[in-house]
């Protein structure tokens, strides 16, 4: 099995107690980071995603899974992204209301924060007053990013981007949006400024609006 199988193996078990030894030999072998992350880590959570919907597990593993990836994202994190870039601006960030997932949005906020943003995390579950406070309260706030990982929290991604675009210092920032349920189309749609599909891309479309 290589390495990358048995971190795949172990995120999907969920045994966190593994998953930073096998991060660290397999950085030493020399695997590429982003191929841990992209193939071991989030290839992972899309067969634990596969498996909850054809209930073969439920909500307990997928939270052991999810635990078990931010441990490992936690020790890959010093070797992703660029470093000692001059700052750029200044970032919002959170998981919409109604929805608790975390791993994408924090993943895109290290590498919006690598990309040379100081980044505010408001964390999940975040009603759009919240974005909308917090991108007015910062004069230096010039990008405000969205997750949703939820079909049935687009709406609330809509009521996100409706009161951002309702903002008096609505053109001091850019919206950028994203998750898995969330397309170019849909972010046209609600009147957000950029989608990204992924964290790494996140980092590079951030750069290029402000
Ligand atoms: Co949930 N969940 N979950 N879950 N969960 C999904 C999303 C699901 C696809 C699983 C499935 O059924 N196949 C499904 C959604 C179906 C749908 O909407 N059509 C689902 C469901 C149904 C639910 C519940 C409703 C289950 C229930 O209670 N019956 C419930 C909802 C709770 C809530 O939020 N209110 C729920 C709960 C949970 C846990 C709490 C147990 C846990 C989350 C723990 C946590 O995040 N701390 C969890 C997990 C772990 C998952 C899966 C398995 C993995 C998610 C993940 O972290 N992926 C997921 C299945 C899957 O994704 N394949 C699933 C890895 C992560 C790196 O990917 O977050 O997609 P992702 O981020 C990507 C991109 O989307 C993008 O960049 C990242 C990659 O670089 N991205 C952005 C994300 N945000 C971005 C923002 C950007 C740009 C890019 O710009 C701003």
């Amino acid at each position: 099995m290589s390495k990358i199988q048995e971190i795949a193996a172990v995120v999907e078990a969920g045994k966190s107690k593994e998953i930073e030894a096998l991060v660290k030999a397999a950085l030493d072998e020399g695997v590429a980071p982003l191929e841990i992350l992209n193939v071991g880590m989030i290839g992972a959570m899309d067969v634990v995603g596969a498996k909850f919907q054809k209930e073969e597990i439920f909500i307990p593993e997928m939270l052991v899974a999810a635990r078990c990836m931010k441990k490992g994202v936690d020790v890959l994190k010093p070797h992703l992204g660029e470093t000692g870039g001059a700052m750029i601006g200044k970032a919002v960030i959170g998981t919409v209301a109604g929805d608790l997932h975390d791993i994408g949005k924090n993943l895109v906020s290290m590498m919006i924060e690598s990309a040379g943003f100081e980044v505010n995390d408001l964390g999940v579950d975040v009603p759009a007053e919240k974005f909308v406070e917090a991108a007015e309260a910062d004069e230096g706030i010039n990008l405000v990013a969205v997750s949703a990982l939820l079909t049935t929290t687009m709406p609330a991604m809509k009521a996100t981007v409706a009161a951002l675009n309702a903002s008096k210092a609505r053109g001091r920032f850019k919206v950028l949006v994203g998750g898995a349920p969330i397309t170019e189309g849909f972010c046209k749609e609600i009147g957000a400024d950029a989608y990204s599909p992924d964290a790494g891309a996140a980092a590079q479309k951030a750069k290029s609006l402000v």
